[in-house]
């Protein structure tokens, strides 16, 4: 196990290459047990300001650097992670929860990314294009758009930080990162490497703070020119707006309600293991976790009874014991919210089947955990069936046809992952035109998005960008559209053209 030393170490920001200490500051809890484990700096907007600054500078400098060369960086990146793959997993797991084996896969959904983007420094692709007019090229190509705001929530720390800062570099930008103060240990372990791997001073700078302060700062900032966030909708509705009154760039990436549908052609051992997994595994806290069950009426009871004989052997505790399936839930906020919707769900007229309440006895230490929870006989308007938890709760809804499957999955203002168990090739192409999120799985559950292919949602989950796959590249780069006339006299478009 990674020792941490005995006294409670206070992380520091990184700006503009340097190491910098803060007079604010407070504790950071393992959620498993409800220990501190380090300090996270609290810093104001003049740390912001300094980090512009030298963003500004580092940029211009980073944008002449050839792409491919850019692109070494990232794979000293990639190396440096993979070398270091066992203590960023286990340090992972103190400040965020998830168990060993979810952590481990976290960070090599990092590592994955940091080659994937290296790879896009020998690509970067444009395109040309015919033109009106004889003796005349024309082309577009991406450029940097300069410096970039990223904001990352607590429940991928470094995963979702590399989806949207190692696109952000390879292109040619400075980055400012506020990783969620629950979780600041990824991004300094990440500062540290991109120091180690040579990214020049400024290129990369961590800011760890409050959204209210350090998060607010960024989204004013007149010289960040994206901002690329995840994290609650509130948060994510308000700054949409403030970045719609500046003109600014913004993408954004808020959670679903991701559903898993079960037809009466399904292999239900499957199906049940697709549910379990992405409805508990993380306990539940993700973006992509499987919150609502649809079910066939034909195969309830019989999807119900592997269900629960399945979750009677989930055993939760502290991730980093290896025997352990289940982590804790982020913190007592967390909890109490979970509470909330279980008393919601009893008093909508769902039936509890498993579940339902917090674990506080004394194998469970001081940490946070929360049972598995079943609820079933859920219809689709219930308050259950349509927020997000973010926690260990599914709820079951039964449907009479594939069709209305279809209606009761779109149903919800969110539109992030899908899933559809089937063994009827017909249905499987219905489903992946019909079903309206931006990410659908067949014969396997909501989560398990791969670094390669875009990431993200319709409806209320975002704003038609996209995370990770070479549609990031979008949200970080311009495009410019370039026309060379080579025939050495004025050709005016639309005009001296020959008919
Ligand atoms: C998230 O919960 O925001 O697809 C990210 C998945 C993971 C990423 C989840 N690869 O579940």
């Amino acid at each position: 196990m990674v020792a941490l030393s005995m006294e409670v170490q206070k992380l520091k920001n990184y700006v503009d290459g340097k190491w910098m200490n803060v007079n604010k500051s407070k504790a950071v809890i393992n959620p498993a047990t409800g220990m501190e484990i380090v300090q996270v700096p609290l810093s104001d907007s003049d740390t912001v300001n300094a980090a512009v600054r030298a963003a500004g500078k580092a940029q211009k400098k980073w944008a002449l650097v050839p792409a491919p060369q850019r692109a070494e960086v990232l794979y000293r990146v990639g190396y440096l992670m993979k070398e270091r793959k066992e203590r960023l997993s286990q340090l992972l797991t103190m400040e965020n929860g998830k168990v060993i084996e979810e952590a481990r896969g976290e960070v090599q959904e990092g590592i994955d990314m940091a080659f994937y983007m290296a790879g896009e420094g020998r690509r970067l692709f444009g395109q040309t294009t015919p033109t009106e007019l004889k003796d005349k090229f024309a082309m577009s190509q991406r450029s940097p758009v300069g410096i970039v705001g990223i904001i990352t929530p607590w429940n991928f720390p470094i995963a979702i930080a590399t989806w949207k800062s190692f696109p952000a570099i390879v292109a040619g930008n400075a980055v400012i990162w506020k990783p969620a103060t629950e979780t600041p240990i990824m991004a300094f372990e990440l500062a540290k490497i991109f120091e180690e791997a040579g990214l020049p001073d400024g290129v990369m700078n961590v800011i760890f703070g409050s959204g209210l302060v350090v998060g607010e700062a960024m989204v004013h900032h007149d010289d960040i020119r994206v901002i690329s966030f995840t994290g609650s909708n509130d948060t994510g509705r308000n700054i949409a707006s403030a970045c719609g009154k500046q003109l600014k760039k913004v993408s954004l990436e808020m959670g679903g309600k991701n559903a898993v549908i079960v037809m009466d052609d399904a292999d239900l051992d499957l199906a049940a293991m697709g549910i379990l997994w992405s409805a508990f595994g993380t306990s539940g806290q993700r973006c992509t976790a499987c919150s609502r069950v649809i079910v066939h009426e034909k195969v309830k009871q019989a999807l119900e009874e592997r269900l629960l004989a399945a979750m009677a052997n989930l055993s939760v505790g502290n991730g980093l014991d290896e025997s352990i399936k289940i982590g804790p839930i982020i913190n007592q906020a967390a909890i109490d919210k979970i509470k909330k919707y279980i008393k919601i769900g009893k008093e909508e007229g769902a039936k509890l089947l498993a579940g339902g309440f917090e674990l506080t006895n004394e194998h469970h230490q001081k940490g946070y955990y929360f049972a598995p929870t079943l609820f079933t006989d859920a219809t689709p308007n219930m308050r259950i069936a349509q927020e997000e938890i973010f926690g260990p709760v599914v709820s079951i809804i039964t449907v009479n046809s594939f069709e209305e499957a279809i209606e009761v999955n779109n149903g919800v203002t969110y539109g992030l992952s899908s899933s559809i168990f089937t063994s009827d090739v017909n249905r499987v192409f219905k489903a992946q035109r019909d079903l309206d999120t931006g990410i659908i799985y067949v014969n396997a559950g909501t989560t398990g998005a791969e670094i390669h292919l875009p990431f993200g949602g319709t409806k209320g989950t975002g704003n038609g960008h996209r995370d990770s796959g070479v549609q990031a590249l979008d949200v970080f780069t311009e495009w410019k559209a370039i026309y060379v006339d080579y025939s050495g006299k004025l050709q005016r478009a639309q005009i001296d053209v020959e008919s």
